[in-house]
Order: C-alpha cells, then sequence, then structure tokens
C-alpha cells in the first residue's frame, strides 16, 4: 500500500512501495529466491503504517532450508514469521541480539512466505534477508 504523505506518522518510514502492496499472500513480493539466486538482501523496507504487514514469496523446485533475518537500527523489534501456501504459520524467527531476528526453517518444494510486521501497533524501518543453506542444522 502506498501511503499518502497526509496520513504518515511522524517518524521517518522508509519508502518501500516497490513492494507493496504486499498484504496479503497473493500480493507477497515474489523474491528471486530458489529460482535465479540462493540468497538476497532487502534494506530500506518498513512497516508503515503501524497495520502494515510485508508478505515476500519464495518459490522453491525441490525441498530446501532458509534462512531468514530481519534487522533493524532502532526502535521496536519487528516480528518474523513464516507462512505455508495456505497462509498458516510455519515458524517464528528468534531474538538474535537487540537489533535482528531470524529463523531457519525446512521448507517443502512450492511457495513459502516469510511475512514481517511489528505486531504492537508502531512502525519501524527495517532489512530482510534470505538465504538458502544445506541444512538447518
Ligand atoms: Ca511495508
Amino acid at each position: 500500500m502506498h501511503v499518502p504523505l497526509g496520513d504518515a506518522p511522524t517518524n521517518a518510514c522508509a519508502d518501500d512501495s516497490v513492494f507493496e502492496p504486499n498484504q496479503t499472500l497473493g500480493t507477497a513480493w515474489p523474491t528471486p529466491v530458489g529460482a535465479s539466486v540462493d540468497s538476497i538482501a532487502i534494506a530500506g523496507l518498513a512497516i508503515c503504517p503501524a497495520s502494515d504487514t510485508d508478505h515476500f514469496r519464495v518459490t522453491l523446485s525441490t525441498p530446501r532450508s532458509l534462512v531468514a533475518i530481519a534487522s533493524w537500527d532502532s526502535g521496536v523489534p519487528v516480528k518474523l514469521s513464516i507462512l505455508d501456501s495456505t497462509g498458516s504459520s510455519i515458524g517464528d524467527a528468534i531474538a538474535m541480539g537487540m537489533h535482528a531476528t531470524r529463523i531457519c526453517l525446512a521448507l517443502p518444494a512450492g511457495s513459502s512466505y516469510p511475512i514481517v510486521q511489528t505486531g504492537n501497533n508502531t512502525t519501524n524501518n527495517y532489512r530482510l534477508e534470505l538465504a538458502l543453506v544445506a541444512s538447518c542444522n
């Protein structure tokens, strides 16, 4: 969703309109991970407005393990989860230090959806890293 200037909160939200709208599974931003690359790092993302939830899609031709890390410079933590193709959560990231949260999960072939939100009615900017790895062990 592109937020009109008049509705923007007072802190500066990064402009991630190139990835928006991505509020739903159906509008999830299709990452190249699993297709043309094994990893990607995206900066300049924002949970903004506070009700924002960002969906990203990873589509695999064979089962792979995925590391997903969301990180931020200051402010409230963001929450990172991975949804399956039906929209059910299959894993939640856990804190990695004060300014990042991480999950490694074995994914099936097909589409899975890393999602990011704050979940506490606040905004924040963040970065997202996704990387296919040999194993989570
Ligand atoms: Ca966003």
